[in-house]
């Protein structure tokens, strides 16, 4: 049994042609209007498929494929929504991967033991409402539904006013129920499997992340007369932060550490800046290495102050923490691999995902698929039909190995 790679490529076109940009990426935040749009066409898709749609109160989606048996569902999926500029196959290759497995099964007429559910996980990215991965932590218990709903967006957005405009706002009934296990296929984002001329990966596990912002708060002044013994250029200082942070993760092996956004107050060309918001982004695959690079920042905040004169705040507002993936989901991945005579991969994940908070929940495990270049969160973002069908068909044969057939 295969699935049929003609159709998924299809769907992955077709939905990055919503928010889509003239280079081949696209833009699809969260609860905007481009994500409404992926939205209704994945749902039409997954109703086709046969499979029975229903929405819960944090705008996840869920479509349910009845089993020989009642009880747990095997649960498949990622996320639709994007980055800024984003890839097509980010997310997107784990939901549509998804709906390729039920064609399949539907095509060879097989059942399944267990049910199987599609999901398509909201938030998952965290661009437009920080943090990430935020709806699949929701129904795991990691994020009060009040916390999800009050998070706002740079125009002071709620997510639950946003979720309501938009039509997905369902019942708290209809969340995932906790799964037997959950699978989710997704692109790699990077360099590893291309590094080792192989399709597709096993992953082992997900990095630790640390999200925070910092303010930093200076004195805006007139750019000319105001001697610069006297001034607290918060820009200024800000640069330091940004230096020292990418120093951090340069010096503490496997660390990677990133200022992705950073606002400027009043940003003209004429005035000191007075105030300045930034993210930063840590990673490191152990706890330990984590909280050192916690620790480098804070130091590191502690002398960009003594030397500039400006107040720094750190926000440290989401952390999740470093997960391994099920010993016994692991196996049906490889031994689905090893069904396919496909040469894989073992790898842990230096991006956040949805299986991550499942992994809380029920027993999990990722796939990944070759990324060219390694790239990703970037229009470039390209894996080949072949690695994607291998991708699929791995999803495809652990799935079924976890479902049971009758
Ligand atoms: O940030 C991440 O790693 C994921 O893409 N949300
Ligand atoms: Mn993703
Ligand atoms: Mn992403």
């Amino acid at each position: 049994m295969r699935v049929e790679v003609g159709l998924l490529g299809e769907s992955v076109g077709r939905l990055a042609e919503v928010g889509a940009s003239p280079v081949g990426g696209g833009t699809r935040l969260a609860l905007g209007g481009a994500a409404r749009a992926g939205r209704d066409l994945v749902r039409g898709w997954m109703e086709a498929a046969g499979l029975r749609v229903r929405v819960d109160d944090f705008g996840n989606m869920v479509g349910r494929r009845d089993g020989a048996e009642e009880g747990p569902a095997v649960l498949l999926g990622s996320h639709c929504d994007s980055v800024r500029r984003g890839g097509r196959f980010d997310g997107a290759l784990g939901v549509l991967g998804a709906l390729e497995v039920v064609r399949a099964l539907n095509d060879h007429g097989v059942t399944t033991r267990r049910p199987l559910e599609v999901v398509n996980w909201t938030n998952e990215e965290g661009v437009r409402f920080e943090p990430a991965m935020m709806c699949s932590g929701a129904v795991s218990g990691r994020f009060a539904k009040d916390y999800v709903y009050g998070r706002t967006d740079r125009d002071g957005r709620r997510f639950a006013d946003e979720l309501r405009r938009i039509g997905y706002l369902g019942r708290e009934a209809d969340r995932p129920a906790p799964p037997a296990a959950y699978l989710e296929l997704h692109v790699e984002q990077g360099p590893v499997l291309e590094a080792a001329g192989l399709p597709v990966g096993v992953v082992e596990g997900i990095v630790g992340i640390t999200w925070l912002e910092a303010t930093v708060e200076g004195r805006a002044d007139h750019a000319g007369p105001s001697p610069m013994r006297l001034r607290r250029d918060a820009l200024a200082a800000a640069a330091r932060l940004v230096s020292g942070v990418e120093e951090l993760a340069h010096r503490l092996t496997d660390a990677v550490a990133t200022v992705g956004r950073l606002a400027v107050e009043p940003n003209v060309i004429n005035t000191i800046p007075g105030k300045v918001v930034m993210s930063v982004d840590l990673r490191h695959p152990s706890p330990e290495g984590l909280e050192t690079l916690v620790a480098g920042l804070e130091k590191l905040v502690w002398e960009v102050e003594a030397r500039t004169k400006v107040h720094i705040a750190l926000d440290r507002f989401w952390t999740s923490e470093p997960t391994s993936f099920d010993p016994g989901t692991l196996d049906a991945v490889r031994a689905a691999c090893e069904g396919l005579g496909l040469p894989f991969g073992r790898l842990w994940s230096g991006a956040g995902h949805d299986a991550k908070y499942l992994q809380d929940v029920c027993p999990s495990a990722m796939i990944f698929v070759r990324s060219a270049g390694g790239l990703s969160h970037c229009e470039e973002e390209y894996s080949t039909p072949e690695d994607v069908e291998a991708g699929a068909n791995v999803l495809l044969h652990a799935a079924v190995r976890l479902a049971g057939t009758v």
